[in-house]
């Protein structure tokens, strides 16, 4: 299959690039390079030194004879040459990774609330309105997020994208439908997966583009199969208060003995994956495009929960890190229970890798090699959010 990997220079799309070129996919990234400059604007620079991304594409091509293509595209505000690149490429499915992933970041204030939204509904627009101008019957994979059901203890085990539900209809009767499970997003960010989740309805429902929604769990771990096969494909590994996730930032955390930063009593129960399963569910997700048609197709794209308190628990007996409690920034339940369904993957050949302290090695081996290009005035969250946090903080100044 021709595909298109719209932010294919980032921490998933990277590898998910490689791991498609790999299965025999005719690859192009589409990729501004935002990212790499969010890193300048936050004065922080990703733990693992990253290639650029044409020197990374020479590395593939010289490990594997494979060639990659990149388009420098700004999919959110480039409509005209996105249009262009959709109507040569033809491409038989189009990853979309191409979003300003950060909660923190989306809440350090109005201007990066306002650029988040720009940026995420934009792009997932256009990529929709530009598929129907081209005419094409291009399968849609977009990586949305588990955020978008909300981080309250939830009643039922998550189910994938839609509940059923019973109301009273004018006879006296009751009436079934299936929605989309109602959404309660926690950040700006994840209210723009939110948002695109409206956009994918619409589009499926009045122009049949066929569209695949992956709402994935927090990603941890660095490498894949792929990106181990040469230095130049080492994949970004973010520890930073804003881009850094939670289990990575405490590995890198224990690597350089820095207290563990736990938010409030760590009671945030989350959804995980391994990035290694992360491209596995990408090409499962690309090849069973056929299997689309309707509605939208939501999978949950996580393979297992935890606790943030258990995960500091468990760093703390592998590698001995010490355990630090603050002040939450963010505003979310101090705690919350959570179950997930997460069928259609494994139906589609998931076997998914789970946590256990072997593969913790790998990510602490890497925060250790590269200690040095830590910058520990990065680690501490900045962006707030928590209210009364923030009303203290108005009321001292
Ligand atoms: P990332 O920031 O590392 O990568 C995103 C890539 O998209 C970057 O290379 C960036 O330059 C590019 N990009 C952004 N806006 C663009 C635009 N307008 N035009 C062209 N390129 C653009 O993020 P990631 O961690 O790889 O996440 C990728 C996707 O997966 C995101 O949509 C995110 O919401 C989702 N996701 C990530 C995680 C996680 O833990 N990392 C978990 C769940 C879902
Ligand atoms: N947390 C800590 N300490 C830290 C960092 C985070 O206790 O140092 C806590 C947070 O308060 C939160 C939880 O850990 O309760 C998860 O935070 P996170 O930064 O690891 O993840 P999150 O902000 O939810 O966002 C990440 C990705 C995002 C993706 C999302 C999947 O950045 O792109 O959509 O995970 S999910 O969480 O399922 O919505």
């Amino acid at each position: 299959m021709r595909v298109l990997v719209l932010g294919g220079d980032g921490f998933c799309g990277w590898p998910s690039a490689l791991h498609l070129s790999r299965a025999g996919h005719d690859v192009v990234i589409v990729d501004n390079l935002v990212r790499r400059r969010m890193d300048d604007e936050l004065g922080v620079q990703s733990l693992t030194p990253i290639a650029t991304l044409p020197e990374r594409i020479e590395a593939w091509r010289c490990r594997t004879g494979a060639e990659i293509g990149w388009e420098d595209l700004d999919v959110a505000h480039d409509y005209d040459a996105l249009l262009a690149l959709l109507r040569e490429a033809r491409p038989d499915a189009v990853v979309h990774f191409a979003e300003q992933r950060s909660a923190p970041y989306s809440m350090k204030d109005s201007a990066h609330k306002l650029s988040t939204v720009d940026n995420n509904v934009n792009a997932t627009h256009h990529l929709l309105a530009a598929l129907v101008e081209a005419g094409l019957d291009t399968h849609v994979v977009h990586l949305g997020t588990m955020g978008v059901y909300g981080y309250e203890t939830a009643p039922v085990d998550l189910p994938e994208g839609y509940l059923r539900v019973g109301y009273p209809d004018r006879e006296g009767g009751t009436v079934e439908r299936e929605i989309l499970y109602p959404t309660r997003p926690g950040s700006v960010y994840h209210m723009t997966k939110s948002l695109d989740q409206l956009l994918f309805q619409f589009y499926a429902q009045n122009d049949g583009v066929r569209v695949t929604d992956l709402h994935q769990g927090i990603v941890w771990g660095t490498q894949t199969e792929e990106t181990r096969l040469d230095p130049a494909l080492i994949n970004r590994f973010d520890y930073d208060g804003d881009f850094g996730t939670v289990l990575n930032r405490f590995l890198m955390q224990a690597a350089i003995g820095y207290p563990l930063t736990v938010h409030g009593i760590g009671g945030q129960t989350r959804a995980f994956i391994n990035i290694q399963d992360t491209v596995r569910c990408v090409l499962l997700a690309v090849e069973s495009g056929d299997q689309v048609e309707g509605r939208v197709r939501i999978m949950n794209q996580a393979t297992e929960t935890h606790r943030v308190r258990d995960l500091a628990d468990l760093v703390h007996r592998v590698l001995g890190a010490e355990v630090a409690q603050l002040t939450n920034p963010r505003a979310e339940a101090v705690a919350n229970e959570l179950a997930v369904r997460a069928d259609k993957l494994k139906e589609l050949g998931l076997d998914p890798i789970l946590l256990e302290e072997g593969l913790l090695q790998e990510s602490v081996e890497i925060a250790q090699r590269y200690a040095d290009r830590c910058d520990r005035s990065r680690i501490p969250a900045t962006a707030l959010w928590n209210h009364e946090r923030r009303a203290a903080v108005r009321a001292r100044s």
